[in-house]
């Protein structure tokens, strides 16, 4: 039996988890479910997640779902070493800092812009939210200030998420161009495997989100 992904290219968490799974190598069948379509509502995917949400990790009959927990999961169980997530106490920590930053942060400053444009109506971006997203790319930015990658001087599963965040707002039209560091990232990013699948998700984002924006 293979490790199956339920994914959805337009969710950025989704393309977290798919980056994570493409870096550490691991085959995945990828099954799309898509939310547009109301697909994580059916039976047979409520079944599977009731929490109707997408990532979902079907390995061999076990279930995960929440990204950064099937990023972890996948490096620790499927990586040729620990180069992506490194069994190092303090190097751990710090990749696990940063994936929370981003779930607990940069993800939900994007959410909070972006879910409301693309299935609440809103067609503008109040500045009190430009702010508070621009001041979590501030941080993100310090923390690039003497690493090359967001957890060190090697990428790691922390990167996957991050990158599959911060193309979503890129796709939206953001304006990085006070953040350096982040964009000198981004270039390193560009390399990683499965960085140009994500681009194509975060842009069908951006489009979606565009799409209901008052220009
Ligand atoms: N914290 C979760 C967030 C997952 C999430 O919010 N997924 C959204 C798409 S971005 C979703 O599946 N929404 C559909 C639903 O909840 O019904 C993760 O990182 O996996």
């Amino acid at each position: 039996m293979s490790v199956k992904l339920y994914h959805f290219p337009i969710s950025g968490p989704s393309r977290g988890a798919l980056l994570a799974a493409r870096l550490v190598e691991v085959p995945v069948d990828v099954e799309i479910v898509n939310l547009f379509e109301k697909e994580q509502m059916k039976e047979s995917y409520l079944k599977i997640n009731h929490q109707h949400c997408v990532p979902t990790l079907d390995d061999c009959g076990f279930i995960l779902w929440e990204s950064r927990a099937i990023a972890c999961y996948l490096a620790d169980k499927y990586g040729k070493d620990d180069q992506f997530y490194p069994k190092d106490l303090k190097k751990r920590a710090i990749v696990n800092q940063r994936q929370q930053f981003d779930g607990c942060s940069l993800y939900v400053k994007i959410r909070a812009i972006c879910f409301p444009i693309l299935f609440c109506g809103e067609t503008e971006i109040k500045q009190s939210l430009k702010d508070d997203l621009n001041s979590t790319l501030g941080f993100l930015d310090m923390f690039l200030q003497d690493t090359i990658w967001v957890a060190g001087n090697h990428p790691t599963i922390a990167d996957a998420a991050i990158y599959a965040s911060v193309t979503s707002i890129l796709a939206v039209g953001w304006d990085i161009s006070s953040f350096p560091n982040i964009q000198r990232w981004l270039q390193e990013c560009a390399s990683l495997p499965g960085a140009a699948e994500n681009d194509e998700g975060a842009k069908a984002f951006g489009e979606a989100v565009k799409k209901n924006l008052k220009s």
